[in-house]
């Protein structure tokens, strides 16, 4: 006679006190071997939510009691090696006996009302609808476009998956689609169309697993399709058209020109101030590194680390906004060479409002470091002398403001009777 011992174990504990996030409680029963079971959650786009690897449960014949805070909608359930039991505010949602190898199914955790189902999208229209919550896209709410994937997949149609990754690598939408085919249903295709709303731009699509083929539209207009295969990335652009172009970024100018974007730095459209960066690598780039920090309060602005550039001997310039201020300047050689002219003749030359402020190259050991200050452009009258320079209220050091006498003290580069004072020990001399 086999003997059953029925422990009950609870592990990880949460207090849903979220805006409707529901207590949902699963209960999972291992079987002879504990070691083999494993449980996975995911949302409706494929997120995983809560996740039990391996190694998690040891006793054999013993029944588990996890808690997760789960919000209202519908979610796949993928366990191994169990029996199961879920259920959200003690309403039991779907139950499995336990069987010795995976199963996948799906359940939906049910919705009081419309703000209980709030995604935080704003793209979508929340509604709580005989206790499911539906999210109907409305790409006309958040300034978007309508972008559809149209896929079809065949036998390995039960994992497929996308992503759509902008200009800059950030992943915009993606899809997971997980078929049940415990029942050995592997021989039914599906044909599904997912909407999106994604704004003006470059995008890459890629898929990852399944079978098929996939056809993406903008607002019904065909822009790629292809087939799914391992690790494909296909290029497309959604057109500006009549939507705004944003980048969400103040310090450039969003323009959208024959159906394209531009985004063209404007430190003046942030009241900031043009500050470049140019730098020319020498025979080893991947060991320079450099970064701008404010003089005063020393906090970091820039930051370009080892490994950045990956081109020898070659020009590289790169634009920022800054706010009026004093910078340091740090370049860093992993060499410990500079980066001029051992090993190529490489340069820097950090240039603001266009007019270089620092430059060098030739240091010698790992950093070298120099101030340089960013301030508004002078304005100059279109007189022949030159007017007082006007000064903004942070900036430093402060200049004269009125024109000295030849003999007069004056400071190196300051306005001095319409000339600039050249003299070290600091007389005008016009
Ligand atoms: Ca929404
Ligand atoms: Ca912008």
């Amino acid at each position: 006679m086999k003997l059953f011992f029925l422990i009950i174990v609870i592990i990880g504990i949460q207090i849903c006190n979220a805006r409707g996030c529901a207590d949902a409680v699963l209960e999972v029963t291992t079987g002879n071997s504990p070691a083999w079971t494993w449980y996975s959650i995911s949302d409706s786009s494929g997120n995983e939510v809560a996740p039990a690897g391996y190694d998690r449960f040891d006793e054999p014949n013993t029944m588990y009691t996890m808690k997760h805070c789960l919000v209202p909608g519908e979610y796949t359930f993928t366990i191994n090696n169990s029996g199961y039991v879920i259920r959200a505010n003690g309403e039991e949602l779907a139950s499995g006996e336990y069987s010795n190898s995976m199963k996948t199914i799906t359940f939906t955790v049910p919705c009081d009302d419309a703000v209980s189902c709030d995604d935080s999208d704003p793209c979508t229209v929340d509604v709580c609808t005989d206790r499911v919550c539906t999210h109907a896209f409305d790409c006309s709410l958040c300034g978007r476009v309508d972008t559809t994937v149209e896929i079809t997949t065949d036998n390995g149609g039960f994992n497929a998956r996308y992503y759509i990754d902008d200009s800059k690598d950030n992943n915009v939408a993606s899809m997971h689609k997980n078929i049940d085919v415990s029942n050995g249903s592997f021989e039914a295709d599906f044909d599904t169309t997912v909407k999106h709303c994604i704004g003006p731009g470059d995008y890459t699509f890629r898929n990852i697993h399944g079978d098929g083929s996939y056809v993406i539209r903008v607002n019904g207009e065909e822009v790629a399709s292809g087939d799914f295969k391992d690790e494909e990335n296909k290029l497309f652009n959604v057109p500006c058209d009549d939507y705004n172009c944003d980048d969400s970024d103040p310090c450039t100018a969003d323009v959208c020109t024959d159906r394209v974007c531009t985004y063209t730095p404007d430190c003046s459209a942030c009241g900031r101030i043009n500050t470049s960066v140019e730098l020319k690598t020498d025979d080893h780039p991947g060991d320079t590194a450099y970064y701008i920090y404010d003089y005063s309060s020393k906090v970091e602005v820039v930051h370009v680390d080892h490994g950045s550039f990956d081109e020898r001997n070659t020009e590289y310039t790169m634009n920022y906004c800054l706010d009026t201020s004093d910078y340091m300047f740090k370049i860093l050689d992993s060499g410990g060479d500079g980066i001029c002219c051992e090993s190529g003749k490489g340069w820097y030359n950090v240039k603001v409002n266009g007019k270089s402020a620092i430059n060098g190259g030739k240091f010698t050991g790992y950093r070298e470091a120099k101030t340089f200050l960013v301030e508004p452009v002078k304005t100059e009258s279109p007189s022949v002398s030159y007017a007082p320079i006007t000064a903004s209220p942070t900036k430093k050091p402060t200049k004269p403001a009125e024109c000295s006498s030849k003999g007069e003290s004056c400071k190196k580069n300051a306005d001095c009777c319409g000339k600039r004072c050249i003299l070290q020990k600091g007389k005008c001399k016009t």
